[in-house]
């Protein structure tokens, strides 16, 4: 049987579904939740929860419509994970084996992280995909569902952030085409994007403030960002989302460290121009991604991440060239 097959009986048969995104949600992570509550209800002609560990930032809150998503694991006998390359993802905050009772329930697995290991009874992962809502996409039109207006512009918004707005390496003649199709369908880019890039005075503050810390040496751009500069900027930790490409921008820098002070270590963010595999060295610490933008949490001080991270990296290009 066709995964797909599996996929809706699986969603048929349960009878409390949970849809899961990963912590720190991004904006595929959300849309992808979003679109495949839809496509659960369209089957089940009833909602299912949607879960995420962390709050969903403020800025997402408009291609919500009259959907939320709650912060504690709700009973359910279907968890449908999306954007999520391991289950921890979805469910970081819990202990083992209350993880083992989770993991025993009937779990799907959508998702084009690499380091995706298949989990679930059903897992419909392609790395190639530019996109959890790139699959979304391909499954909607595979089962003749009709994409209306709301689920068009999540699948829009998915693709466009994941792409880093049609630009990264992921942006595939299939991505641009299907963007395509959704602006046939309705989707207006320009006031998507303008909401999606809208910024606050104070996330600018902090930029400014994180900027300050930029080191570049043999080809490595770091920098880092700390709680005393988030009291500082009176900024918030979803607005540094996406302040690594301003590292990555920069001349000369082949691969980016970004480094974030968190209450109990440290979240370490890599890009790289292709010189090496990012998420290859950031699963050796127990993160990934893709390769070449991939993350991971240490427990140590900003400095001893930074330090440790500086010469993790250099050692690899070093053994590249
Ligand atoms: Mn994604």
């Amino acid at each position: 049987m066709s995964s797909l097959r599996r996929l809706i009986e699986t969603i048929q048969k349960s009878k409390r579904v949970l849809v899961g995104t990963h912590i720190d949600p991004d904006c595929d992570g959300i849309c992808a939740a979003l679109v495949c509550g839809y496509l659960v209800h369209y089957y089940k002609g009833r909602k299912p929860v949607l879960y995420c560990s962390s709050p969903i930032p403020s800025k997402f809150h408009f291609l919500m419509g009259n959907w939320k998503f709650v912060r504690r694991i709700p009973d359910f006998d279907l968890l449908i994970a999306v954007d999520s390359a391991g289950i921890s993802r979805v469910f970081p905050h819990v202990d083992e084996p209350m993880r083992e009772g989770l993991i025993s329930k009937s779990i799907v697995n959508i998702d084009h992280h690499r380091s995706n290991n298949a989990f679930g009874r059903v897992s419909i992962v392609d790395e190639h995909a530019s996109s959890t809502c790139e699959i979304l996409y391909r499954i909607f039109k595979r089962l003749h569902i009709k994409i209306n207006r709301f689920v068009a512009d999540n699948l829009y918004c998915g693709l466009y952030s994941d792409t880093g707005g049609f630009v990264y390496p992921n942006t595939s003649k299939k991505a641009l085409k299907i963007a395509t199709e959704l602006v046939g369908l309705g989707v207006k880019p320009t006031s998507l994007v303008k909401r999606l890039n809208v910024k606050t005075l104070a996330g600018t503050l902090l930029l400014s403030e994180v900027l300050r810390t930029i080191e570049i040496k043999h080809g490595i751009g770091s920098m880092y960002l700390t709680q005393k500069m988030l009291r500082k900027s009176r900024g918030e930790m979803v607005d540094s989302e996406n302040f690594v490409s301003f590292l990555q921008a920069i001349g000369g820098v082949r691969v980016s460290l970004f480094l974030r002070e968190e209450r109990h270590g440290t979240r370490v963010s890599l890009r790289s121009d292709g010189i090496i595999d990012v998420d290859r060295l950031a699963r050796r610490y127990g993160g990934g991604g893709h390769r070449l933008a991939a993350g991971l949490r240490m427990q140590h001080n900003i400095t001893t991440a930074k330090e440790k991270m500086f010469s993790a990296l250099l050692k690899e290009m070093r053994r590249k060239a």
